[in-house]
């Protein structure tokens, strides 16, 4: 720690003097993209924590910002260094590595893609940095200590499988599914796009087509305003891999005419479940969405904790997540042999929603 603290004395000196001659590192505040300045000094129990983070593309991802920011605060003991990596693989593998510069105690990732990481990973391991991944994964180095997040290809499993009782207890016989992928190589793209279509396979179904909207709004608007005009009158199912990118697609369906909900043509759901999305199943425009945990923080400080303490954290810690319906028609699914409730929204549901 002694050895960090000095570094961190250090590079808190030449950012002081770089300041002085006119260079300087803007403090934004997470929610605008940006990264604070190089760890302030901190006192010798001070634990400095470097979090590369994704970006600030969806309200998941602010909500998982706090959620970082509120555990890692003086008050926690923690200074946080945290820098919103704006989508750019590039920018992140930076971030790590000025993280190690830095001296911090402990790297956190939320890896964009989840390839390209054994390097920097292996520079984190000879500096002696511990590394906690969360949320997305990291798929060709197992050089960190734990990770921490969800199951996406389950996600997408259990969406196939509520999509399949529903239509069942409606009477549709035929599924022509049009997907909005989230962003490409993330981890959980790649498992909710598997998991949907290991029940479509399995059930017959036809997905007409699947492309990326990077997980926001302006790209789930452009690709469904594309798939309106391409599709029409062919499909009856949108899969949104995220809120953001159904609440684009609900404006470009709205735009051609195309109705969707519960009393809609189309039946329409989303991953990640914040509150406005759970407000529109709530009134019906939206079917179901399927939970995403955006506040793996807790479960890092407790990681961290351990570590401190001389304890070995698990490798791999998995978030509690639910299913949420607008209608009370599937009140349970079973996904990879495992009973699962599905949620019917009500105003109090919606009301305890914690983000
Ligand atoms: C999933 C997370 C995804 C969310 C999107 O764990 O990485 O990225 O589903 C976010 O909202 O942009």
């Amino acid at each position: 720690m002694k050895k960090k603290f000095l570094a961190l004395a250090l590079s808190l000196v030449m950012a002081l003097s770089l300041a002085a001659c006119g260079g300087s590192q803007e403090e934004a505040p997470a929610e605008e993209g940006g990264e604070t300045p190089a760890v302030e000094e901190g006192g010798s129990d001070v634990i400095t924590v470097g979090f590369a983070q994704v970006g600030h593309e969806s309200d998941w991802r602010t909500a998982s910002t706090k959620s970082a920011q509120d555990v890692f605060s003086a008050e926690n003991g923690y200074e946080l260094a945290f820098v919103d990596c704006d989508n750019d693989s590039a920018k992140q593998l930076e971030a790590v590595r000025n993280f190690i510069q830095q001296g911090v105690d402990y790297i956190i990732i939320d890896p964009i893609v989840s390839t390209g990481w054994d390097a920097v990973l292996t520079e984190c391991e000879d500096a002696g940095i511990p590394v906690i991944v969360i949320d997305r994964t990291i798929d060709d180095s197992d050089k960190y200590v734990s990770w921490v997040g969800s199951d996406f290809k389950v996600e997408g499993l259990a969406c196939g499988e509520w999509l399949k009782a529903y239509a069942a207890d409606k009477g549709i016989t035929e599924i022509n599914a049009l997907v909005i992928e989230g962003s490409t190589g993330a981890s959980a793209t790649i498992g909710r796009t598997e998991g949907f279509k290991e029940v479509a396979d399995r059930e017959g179904w036809t997905i007409l087509d699947s492309q990326n909207g990077d997980f926001t709004e302006a790209g789930g608007q452009e690709v469904m305003e594309s798939y309106c005009q391409s599709y029409e009158g062919q499909f009856n199912v949108v899969i949104c891999q995220n809120d953001n990118e159904a609440y684009g697609a609900m404006t470009a369906m709205d735009a051609a005419g195309v109705s969707y909900g519960v009393d809609g043509d189309v039946i329409i759901v989303s991953f990640d479940s914040n509150k406005p999305a759970v407000q529109h199943v709530l009134e019906g425009n939206m079917n179901a969405t399927f939970e995403c945990n955006p506040m793996a923080a807790p479960f890092v400080d407790e990681v961290i904790q351990q570590l401190e303490a001389g304890e070995t954290p698990e490798k791999e810690i998995y978030m509690e997540e639910s299913w949420f319906a607008a209608e009370d028609i599937v009140s349970e699914i079973t996904v990879n042999g495992e009973a699962m409730p599905v949620i019917h929204v009500t105003q109090e549901v919606l009301d305890a929603r914690p983000y």
